[in-house]
């Protein structure tokens, strides 16, 4: 892995090289370096999920650039922690290497953060202020920005994976989760709303972030958000998409893939202080409709993370890391018992609403 690290343009010596963080997709290293040098972050990018590995850090890089320049020209002092840094490969100048099998990046690490523990309604409050003005500062962006993934947060196209994961029933687990997949169709039509109101006119796509969840933002001590890590699916969406994906991971009392049914529901307490933080400052360019939704979106992102779980547990794990056989299916079930909870609270998030901007 040195030899790796060493295509790149780094500072320093390489010190050591540790894995790092728990995404699903992606592997991770931290790379420590002697002395001043910063320290680096190694990642193996998964080139089956994105293909397009150009497309990929064109992306990536173009956001970054963007936020950069629109920190600096609001004088925030600390940019170097706000906004990933990425390194080019020496020989290529590009920002990925390719070993010959697999792809490659790194970037700066940014030290000294916290990670979710911090999240608090009052964190959570300026969390959702941050986004909301991270959508407004991306809202300009002048390149056209690429769908890394074909249709990622379109819940028909989920459906339709689920669709297809029922009626091959490759792994032979259909029987014992028929259950969930009749509780899925129940919802089916609703949960497709976004796709209607788009192709009726009714709703716009803007360029967001679509993979919120509370690991892959960084805080400082006060709770402040630093930056959102994990850019490989910024892509144009709906809004719905990075307001409810945070809920879904900071709002859930229990975890992603908690076995204990009992312990996870939906917190009020933080999606009231979210939504209060992202109307202050996305009120401004949100549309009635996309307010109207939110509750929605606070549903779509567990109901859709049921469905991608369990369409790869029909599947036989070939997406997600797992780390034990029934993974998918405890993550499944975890997922479905949120967006129960959150059904239950949507009258009062309705009223929440009404009253914020009233
Ligand atoms: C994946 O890479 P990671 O773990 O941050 C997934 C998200 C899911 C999430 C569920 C490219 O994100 O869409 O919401 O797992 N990313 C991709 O934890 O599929
Ligand atoms: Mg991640």
């Amino acid at each position: 892995m040195k030899n790796i690290v060493a295509q790149f343009d780094i500072r320093g010596q390489v010190a050591d090289i540790k894995p790092l963080g728990n995404g699903l997709i992606n592997t991770t290293y931290k790379v420590t370096t002697e002395g001043e040098a910063p320290d680096y972050v190694l990642q193996h990018i998964n080139n089956a999920i994105f293909p397009d590995v150009d497309m990929l850090m064109g992306n990536i890089t173009a956001v970054c650039s963007h936020l950069r320049a629109k920190y600096e020209a609001e004088g925030v002092e600390d940019v170097g922690r706000r906004v990933l840094e990425f390194v080019p490969c020496k020989a290529t100048g590009k920002y990925y290497y390719f070993d010959g099998e697999k792809y490659w990046r790194v970037m700066v690490y940014i030290p000294d953060t916290v990670s979710q523990s911090a999240v608090t309604p009052e964190s959570s409050r300026i969390v959702g202020e941050t986004f909301g003005k991270f959508q407004a500062m991306l809202a300009d962006i002048p390149s056209q920005l690429g769908e890394t993934i074909k249709d990622f947060h379109n819940m028909e196209f989920r459906l339709s994976q689920l669709r297809e994961a029922v009626s091959e029933n490759r792994a032979g687990r259909l029987a014992e989760v028929q259950w969930l997949v009749d509780e899925l169709e129940k919802r089916a039509e609703d949960m497709c709303r976004g796709e209607r109101l788009h192709r009726e006119g009714k709703l716009p796509k803007r360029i967001c972030h679509c993979d919120t969840k509370v690991d892959n933002i960084l805080f400082d001590k006060a709770g402040n958000v630093l930056c959102v890590i994990d850019l490989d699916t910024v892509m144009p969406n709906f809004v719905f998409s990075d307001f409810g994906d945070f809920l879904r991971s900071a709002a859930n009392t229990g975890r992603e893939d908690d076995p204990n049914l009992d312990n996870v529901s939906f917190n009020m307490d933080i999606f009231k202080a979210f939504a209060e933080g992202y109307l202050k400052s996305a009120r401004t360019f949100l549309t009635p409709v996309e307010i109207e939704n939110l509750p929605y979106a606070a549903a779509l992102f567990p109901y859709m993370q049921t469905v991608r779980f369990l369409a790869d547990y029909l599947n036989g794990d070939t997406y997600y890391k797992t780390q034990y056989a029934e993974h998918n299916l405890v993550r499944s079930k975890a997922q479905f018992k949120l967006l129960q909870s959150v059904e239950e609270a949507t009258p009062a998030m309705q009223e929440f609403i009404a009253g914020a901007l009233a």
